[in-house]
């Protein structure tokens, strides 16, 4: 039946960027689904987050960890440690992101720096790691967040842009390499939510009206928008989906 394709019962879901926003949205949205989540970000407490009291109170577990993405050292401290603790991960969701906005005349080395090293390569290092397992075991679903800026340049967040556009040609490497060993690889394109990444946009009347105006749904969108999408790609659902970037944004690039 159709919607067993889509139930995670048993699964274990590793999920970056979880402690709030459309991060927390997605491990909700796999917890009830079914899972067990591993909830990792850069200021995660190791109990009582708010992302921990939902996935608790479906009655499924929720392994916190700390790290800072930014921190090459603690990326492969945490890898390690991870590993180690669960053998097994059977779905990884690269949510875990940053932005910092400058015109790109004054893009210090050090925003260019923390949002590339973030954004790109802890995601590349964590794929390759927990991704050699999945290969192993011919299984695996793997879901990276995107941006619109992986398509367009965005407004003073060069380094962003940069980041979200490799992000959509690395989906696509990894998943040339691993479809035919039964790891998907995709990822969700957000649009503009009404989280804390786009908190200095919508205090910003002129932007926000402007983005506003264009968005064809007419609204900003939610983290809950994200947790269909999500409950899909992690699941046999879309088995025969690879490297594929899901637009969930409002209408916005196809207008
Ligand atoms: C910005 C960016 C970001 C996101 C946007 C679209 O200027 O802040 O556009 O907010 O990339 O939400 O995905």
């Amino acid at each position: 039946m159709v919607l067993e394709q889509f139930n995670l019962k048993g699964k274990t879901a590793l999920v970056t960027g979880c402690k709030r926003g459309i991060g927390m949205a997605m491990a909700i949205a796999l917890a009830e689904a079914g899972a067990d989540i591993i909830g990792v970000s850069a200021s995660l407490e190791t109990s009582g987050s708010q992302a921990e009291k939902a996935v608790t109170a479906l009655g499924r577990k929720f392994s916190a960890y700390q790290c800072d993405f930014a921190d090459r050292n603690a990326l492969y401290d945490f890898i390690h440690k991870v590993k180690q603790d669960f053998p097994v991960i059977d779905i990884l969701v690269n949510n875990a992101g940053t932005i910092l906005r400058k015109p790109a005349a004054e893009h210090p080395d050090e925003y260019w720096d923390t949002v590339i090293n973030t954004n790109l390569n802890a995601q590349f290092i964590l794929t390759r790691e927990i991704g050699k397992d999945m290969l192993a075991r011919k299984q695996g679903k793997v879901i990276f967040t995107a941006s619109l800026l992986t398509f367009q340049g965005g407004i003073t967040v060069p380094g962003y842009a940069a980041s979200k556009g490799a992000v959509g040609s690395l989906v696509k490497a990894f998943a040339n390499e691993w479809a035919s060993s039964g790891v998907n690889v995709n990822a969700i394109a957000p649009g503009y939510i009404a989280t804390d990444n786009t908190a200095a946009l919508r205090a910003d009347e002129q932007r926000s009206s402007a983005i506003l105006s264009r968005i064809p749904a007419q609204r900003w969108g939610e983290p809950e928008d994200f947790k269909g999408p999500v409950v899909f790609l992690a699941s046999a659902a879309s088995d025969y989906v690879h490297g594929t970037i899901l637009t969930v944004d409002g209408g916005w690039m196809g207008r």
